[in-house]
């Protein structure tokens, strides 16, 4: 019974709303004064507040309308009904989506071909067309995983065997570098979207990681700053202060033994605190797994593994 009150008492803010449900104030507004979709309670200097049952109503409208509904046609829809055309839909969207997956993936090999092809070519324009086409008929994960991180895995390989040159390898790094920075966003982010800070510690100057990481998160809905690389701790703290970032995510690939790094995670975590979540990948990140654990930073070893970490976090 207490917890039924507790459930339906107005005690969230429009800020709060927001960031749970996704949804930016102005649509929380529009949905209210056109739609009715939940009635918040006005308290003074008319400022609403929601309840739980707010929130999980309108949750659940988001997710209808990801689904492609409109707001008009399901918003007198109560709860249980809404739950069972989402999952409909979403079951849907999984069908469609593992055919839709089987093209993406053979699309995806003959760009990372074309793209190679334009490595060992060292043209760098046909690079750039080619990563730009890939970007066109891919979606982001498909271009990510199946494109670039392959290509540049590809490079490193024949690099190491002696088939590729140094020049091959600066060519595709400057390229792919400049390509995944046009693709963050340049729109001013709200401030009702969780933040993300993404670098590299000092003395890691391989930036692909940290750049991939942001694309990924900036995919994911979160409000992205990209520091660059070889960052002391107090900067990074200082930039994650400032967007009053919930997440800091780094990227260590090379060396995989500096006897400084430890102390610098430590320094970091005591400058965050312990309210923000400190990720940590790359392909050198598990050298330093004691570390890690030891300042509770998590480490995810692949892109599927921070999509779902920053879906979790975005709910919580
Ligand atoms: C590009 C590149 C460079 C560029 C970097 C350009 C730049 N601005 O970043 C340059 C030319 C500068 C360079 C230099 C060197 N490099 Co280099 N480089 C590479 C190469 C070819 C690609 C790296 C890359 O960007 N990969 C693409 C990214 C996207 O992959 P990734 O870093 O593995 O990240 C993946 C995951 O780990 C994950 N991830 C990464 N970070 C994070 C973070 C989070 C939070 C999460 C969730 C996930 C995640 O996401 C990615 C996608 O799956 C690799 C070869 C390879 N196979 O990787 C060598 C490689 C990393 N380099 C290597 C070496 C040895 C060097 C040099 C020492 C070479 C030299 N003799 O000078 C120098 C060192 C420079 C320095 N001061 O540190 C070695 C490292 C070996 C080792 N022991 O670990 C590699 C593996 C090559 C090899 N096979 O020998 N390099």
């Amino acid at each position: 019974m207490e917890a039924d009150s507790r459930y339906f008492k107005p005690r969230h803010p429009m800020g709060v709303v927001s960031r749970r449900t996704g949804l930016k104030p102005d649509v929380l507004r529009v949905w209210e004064k056109r739609y009715q979709a939940v009635r918040p309670s006005r308290r003074s200097a008319n400022r609403r507040f929601y309840s739980d049952a707010d929130i999980e109503k309108l949750l659940l409208l988001r997710r209808a309308i990801d689904g492609g509904r409109r707001i008009g046609q399901v918003v007198h829809l109560d709860n249980r009904e809404l739950e069972e055309l989402v999952a409909a839909d979403q079951k849907a969207m999984v069908e469609v989506g593992t055919v839709k997956a089987s093209f993406e993936k053979s699309d995806a090999e003959s760009h990372f071909s074309a793209c190679l092809v334009a490595v060992k070519q060292l043209n760098a324009n046909e690079l750039k067309n080619q990563l730009e086409r890939a970007a066109v008929d891919l979606s982001q994960p498909h271009l990510i995983e199946g494109v670039l991180v392959p290509l540049m895995e590809k490079i490193g390989n024949l690099w190491s065997q002696g088939s590729l040159k140094v020049v091959h390898e600066h060519m595709a790094s400057a390229v792919v570098r400049s390509f995944l920075g046009g693709m963050q966003a340049s729109d001013e982010v709200l401030d009702s979207v969780p933040h993300l800070i993404a670098a590299t510690p000092v003395r890691q100057f391989h930036e692909l990681g940290a750049l991939i990481v942001a694309a990924t998160s900036e995919s994911e809905g979160w409000g992205v700053t990209y520091l660059g690389a070889g960052l002391p701790a107090e900067e990074i703290a200082a930039a994650a202060r400032q967007k009053r970032a919930g997440v800091v995510a780094l990227s260590i690939v090379y060396p995989s033994d500096d006897p400084r790094l430890p102390q610098e995670l430590r320094k970091l975590r005591r400058h965050l605190g312990h309210r923000v979540a400190l990720l940590v990948g790359g392909r050198s990140a598990l050298a330093y797994a004691a570390v890690v654990k030891e300042v509770r930073a998590k480490h995810l070893e692949t892109l599927g593994e921070l999509r779902a970490e920053l879906r979790s976090l975005r709910w919580t």
